[in-house]
């Protein structure tokens, strides 16, 4: 495994940052999951844009255009012979010294690593997830804005315990007004009388990908699609429920706190979705390898 750190490959026993890095130091960064199939960098330009809002929020400056950042991470890919897999591009506040201030900080750091991918079981796909509130509530806009992907994932760190104690794999995690924000690591869908709803950003949720396209691909099935606040009872007693995630796409939910949602299995139009969107990341993305 070769990893990109600043422009060269390093192996992955050499791959090394500084325990000065602010990264490490204070969660001082921002990142990235990215996801590669069949040879192609799924929605590549979309994740290194996020990126870069990412990191204007929190004052850092990348080092290197979106250009040039699609680039490395299309290189990294090309250089551990890729296929499908998956990429975590992060950028660091960089070496400084002990004290928090970033002006420290001699040059941010910029990461990206290429490998395989965990991937849920099959048969959640097929049998659908059952997931528990978190009593974690998400970090407040106000705070550090929950958009932002930054190194600090304590917060949803914590929720993903609470859900493995519960015996699950994702757990909702609420605004500190009661309304869901999203999952640990995925957004949150419900389906009601054929109108799918998501959690606007000001809820909490972060500008997901996955949510974007899936939310494109319901209005081509001619769904209407809303971003409204939705509260626990609204998802109990959703018709459908699904989450999306670069790594898990988009997987159903068919009981959330002990309440089974809709008929208890993956609902029609979740199914539909949950194929399109499988559809889309076979058929489309920048080539890891260049033509010619
Ligand atoms: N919400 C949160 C809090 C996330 O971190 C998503 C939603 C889904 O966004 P995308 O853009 O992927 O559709 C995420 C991103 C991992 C991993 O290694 C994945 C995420 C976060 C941290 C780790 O699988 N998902």
């Amino acid at each position: 495994m070769k990893i990109y750190i600043d422009g060269e490959f390093f192996d992955r026993e050499n791959a090394k940052i500084s325990v000065f890095d602010h990264g490490l130091l204070y969660g001082d960064g921002v990142f990235e999951g990215i996801r590669a199939y069949n040879g192609r960098i799924f929605k590549l330009r979309e994740h290194i844009e996020r990126l870069f809002k990412s990191a204007k929020a929190i004052l850092l400056t990348i080092p290197m255009t979106v250009d040039e950042l699609c680039e490395a991470v299309r290189a990294t890919c090309e250089e551990n012979q890729i296929e499908d897999g998956y990429v975590r591009l992060l950028v660091t506040r960089g070496e400084g010294s002990l004290g928090l201030n970033p002006e420290s900080c001699k040059r941010p750091s910029v990461i990206v690593i290429a490998g395989g991918i965990q991937l849920y079981p099959k048969e959640y796909y097929e049998v659908g997830l059952t997931i528990v509130t978190a009593p974690t509530v998400r970090n407040l806009q106000n705070a550090v804005n929950p958009a932002i992907k930054s190194l600090n994932y304590l917060n949803n760190v914590l929720a993903k315990i609470e859900a493995s104690n519960a015996g699950c794999e994702e757990a909702i995690m609420l605004n500190s007004e009661g309304f869901v924000a999203e999952c640990t690591g995925d957004n949150l869908f419900i389906l009601s009388e054929n109108v799918l709803a998501t959690p606007p950003l000001a809820a909490g949720a972060l500008y997901g990908i996955t949510r974007n396209v899936v939310m494109e691909l319901a209005r081509k099935e001619g769904l209407e699609v809303v971003e409204k606040n939705i509260s626990r009872y609204d998802v109990f007693v959703a018709d459908e429920c699904f989450l999306t995630g670069t790594g898990a796409e988009v997987v159903p939910v068919v009981k959330v706190d002990q309440r089974v949602i809709g008929e208890g299995v993956p609902g029609t139009v979740t199914r539909k979705l949950v194929a399109a969107y499988h559809d889309l990341t076979r058929a489309s993305g920048v080539p890891i390898l260049k033509e010619g």
